[in-house]
């Protein structure tokens, strides 16, 4: 039996370290890499079990070509090269008929690698191809921190083990951030107080002190109010202020002018003794720590509602102590040069910008060109991207050449004319960051492709060669492109043992000392007024919401990570697709327990089983997860209830600013 280290590929914040055993090229075990700073040896149920995602029956081995109508997943197995010629052939007709343009990419972050997740950059720029705004996540999160924080590095997650308060602010960390719990662990061992600040109560709440329930996307008030409370009883860091902070005294002026108790009790439903005591005890404590999840961000007023929580910890000088500050994401993105991935210049002249939320619009909508090719891989846009039933009509367009490279047989490959067969991470080379800690590693394979199937890197090759572009860019493997990054390695990673990352074991970049006071804003101060802004102070306004009768939170569920892991019976064997509904509303529609409803609203119907409980405020309707259509009861997912507007800044998705009426199935 061999033992090899490898890296978890998926959009998670905690990129853990994976110690895989390999018997007869089949991986038999995986675990959590001891070694690993962040995993410290333990896993979440998912990839404890990612044996059972890379030996799938329900893998796709060979590149199928489709025999049957688009949606029914009728496909017959082709060779390699007749699926590439006919892919070139198709493109080179869109190409002359059309315009480069009318190709578009679609991906995101089925894998995060940093050669395997970009590799359709290049290919794509040499085309010409429409270029895709990825702005599906969190955008409107970056942006807001941007505003107030500039490129300040966010604080270690080793401070939470210092706080004496925790806050989760809009974060299920239970489910998407589950290591953290070590270090929050730690914390309350000292003594440490956990607030958790949600819409409703997720399992995060068994291990938080204190939750509190907001009204969704409220959250901009609650800090404006709890704001209100520390100006007015002078709970601030006079001194942190005057040195690091601007525009304290214009804000103060505004608070306790336009965000008095009672109007901020209206507007985020919360009682106004509660605001005013989570003011004090924030404004008292040591040491307060923030962890803010996406969930908050993805509303009409996102940006908005970030950039205004971010301004919490500069008032009681959060930063100026150990364990205390603020953390959205950690960016140790400018350890590798993904430019050199990437390749922006191989563009000839710029394309036009199509974003990945309005991807039902773009479909259907008239186009000068014409969207005539879509090329998906590592993502799964029928399920995930927002108003579901326009992207499955833009699908389902006969003359549109759908090219899907997938593991699996999702609502999206369902739809392609061609499907190629893609690798799981095990099974190719890469270089992985992480967005919720400072820890970076080099994945090798750990065994032979399956089947015929081929990594992104390898599938944009043979096209690079069938349309007969950069060859010699293309003609490399990733292996290669990968030592040939670390060889031009940054500044930030040549102060490391560099030789641990070549061996592939977990390397913790180092932080440069009084990283938490070193604010990288144009002013060098944490910027609360920010005259760049078209609204130079934070200030609370509403959400989009919608003509219906419910807000809608649909948020990760722990089994899902967004619609990947649909294959694992193991994961999802029930409760897949619940609405939870708190009582009296249940009994005000008349709708029972356990039994199907039908949420709808201008954009869709979908049918869910309902589950009745008090963890729902009145008002608010949950569900968790992004199901494949055939894992649902009916015939859509929660998208088909979910909008393309966009937020206040950053061009992000609003997944959770989304209202509903329910009525019993028929
Ligand atoms: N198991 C699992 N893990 C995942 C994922 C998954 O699908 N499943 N997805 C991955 C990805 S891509 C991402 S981006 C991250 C996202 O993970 P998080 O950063 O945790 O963010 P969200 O998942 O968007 O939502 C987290 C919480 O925000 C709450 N929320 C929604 N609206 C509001 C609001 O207005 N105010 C407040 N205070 N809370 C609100 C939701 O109820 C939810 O509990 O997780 C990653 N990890
Ligand atoms: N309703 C609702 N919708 C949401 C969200 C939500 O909270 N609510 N969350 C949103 C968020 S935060 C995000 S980030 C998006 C994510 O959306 P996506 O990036 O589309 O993520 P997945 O659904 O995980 O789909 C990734 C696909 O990539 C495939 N894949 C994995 N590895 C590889 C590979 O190496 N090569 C190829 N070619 N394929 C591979 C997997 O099999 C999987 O089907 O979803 C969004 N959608
Ligand atoms: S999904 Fe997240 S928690 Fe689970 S193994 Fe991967 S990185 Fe770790
Ligand atoms: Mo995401």
């Amino acid at each position: 039996m061999e033992v090899l280290r490898s890296v978890c590929p998926y959009d998670c914040p905690d990129t853990c370290g994976l110690i895989i055993n390999v018997e007869d090229g089949k991986v038999i075990k995986v675990q959590g890499d001891p070694e690993h700073p962040f995993t410290r040896g333990t896993l979440c149920p998912k990839m404890a079990h990612y044996e059972k995602t890379v030996h799938s029956k329900k893998r796709i081995l060979t590149p199928l070509l489709r025999n049957g109508a688009k949606g029914s997943g009728r496909f017959e197995p082709i060779s390699w090269d007749k699926a590439i010629k006919h892919i070139a052939t198709k493109w080179k007709e869109i190409i002359v008929k059309y315009g480069s343009e009318a190709i578009l990419p679609y991906s995101y972050a089925g894998t995060m690698g940093l050669v395997q997740r970009n590799s359709g950059h290049p290919f794509f720029y040499s085309i010409g191809a429409s270029r895709l705004d990825r702005t599906i996540c969190a955008p409107a999160k970056q942006y807001g921190w941007d505003a107030v924080m500039g490129k300040t590095m966010g604080p270690h997650t080793d401070e939470i083990q210092e706080s004496d308060l925790i806050i989760l602010w809009g974060i299920h960390a239970l489910a998407t951030d589950i290591h953290i719990i070590h270090d929050i662990n730690i914390a309350k061992k000292k003594g440490a107080k956990v607030w958790l600040i949600d819409t409703f109560e997720t399992d995060t709440a068994k291990i938080a002190d204190k939750v509190i329930i907001v009204k969704p996307g409220t959250d901009g008030a609650l800090a404006l109010g709890m704001m209100n409370v520390i100006a007015r009883d002078n709970l601030i860091d006079k001194n942190f202020i005057n040195k690091y902070v601007q525009g304290y005294e214009e804000l103060k002026d505004n608070i306790l002018k336009d965000y008095p108790l009672d109007k901020v009790n209206e507007i985020t439903g919360i009682d106004a003794s509660v605001i005013e005591n989570m003011a004090i005890q924030y404004g008292k404590a040591k040491a307060p720590f923030i962890r803010m999840g996406s969930g908050l961000s993805r509303y009409g007023n996102g940006a908005m509602s970030v950039r205004t929580i971010t301004c919490l910890p500069a008032l009681v000088g959060a930063w100026g102590k150990r364990g205390g500050g603020l953390l959205t994401s950690t960016s140790t993105s400018s350890a590798f040069d993904k430019k050199l991935v990437t390749r922006e210049e191989f563009q000839k002249k710029e394309a036009r910008i199509i974003n990945m939320n309005e991807l039902g619009n773009a479909l259907n909508e008239v186009n000068d060109p014409p969207i005539m090719s879509l090329y998906v891989y590592h993502s799964n846009p029928a399920a995930v991207a927002p108003d579901q039933n326009k992207v499955l009509k833009g699908l389902s367009r006969e003359d549109l050449f759908t090219v899907v490279h997938e593991r699996f047989m999702t609502d999206t490959a369902k739809y392609a004319d061609i499907v190629l067969p893609a690798t799981t991470s095990l099974e190719h080379s890469d270089l992985y960051n992480a967005y919720g800690h400072y820890v970076v590693q080099r994945a090798y394979p750990a065994i032979s492709t399956l089947g015929e199937a081929k990594s992104n890197w390898e599938v944009f090759s043979l096209l690079a060669d069938a349309m007969d572009i950069n060859k010699s860019f293309f003609n490399q493997s990733a292996d290669e492109l990968i030592n040939s990054i670390l060889e031009k390695s940054s500044s930030w990673l040549a102060n490391t043992k560099i030789e641990a990352l070549l061996k592939g074991k977990p390397l913790e970049l180092p932080l440069p000392d009084g990283y938490k006071t070193n604010f990288r804003t144009p002013s060098g101060k944490i910027e609360i007024l920010n005259p760049a802004e078209d609204e130079p102070l934070p200030r609370y306004f509403e959400p989009h919401g919608d003509n219906a009768e419910f807000w809608l939170i649909n948020s990760p569920d722990p089994r899902l990570l967004n619609s990947s892991f649909n294959e694992r019976e193991d994961l999802i064997k029930d409760n897949r697709m619940i609405l939870q509904v708190n009582p009296e509303d249940a009994s005000k529609i008349g709708i029972e327990d356990g039994k199907l409803v039908t949420a709808y609203n201008e954009r869709g119907e979908v049918d869910f089983k309902l589950k009745i409980t008090n963890k729902v405020p009145k008002g608010v309707v949950v569900t968790q997860g992004v199901w494949w259509i055939e894992n649902t009861p009916g015939n859509r997912s929660v998208n088909a209830l979910t909008s393309q507007r966009l937020t206040d800044k950053g061009n992000g998705s609003t997944f959770y600013d989304v209202k509903i009426n329910i009525k019993a199935k028929k």
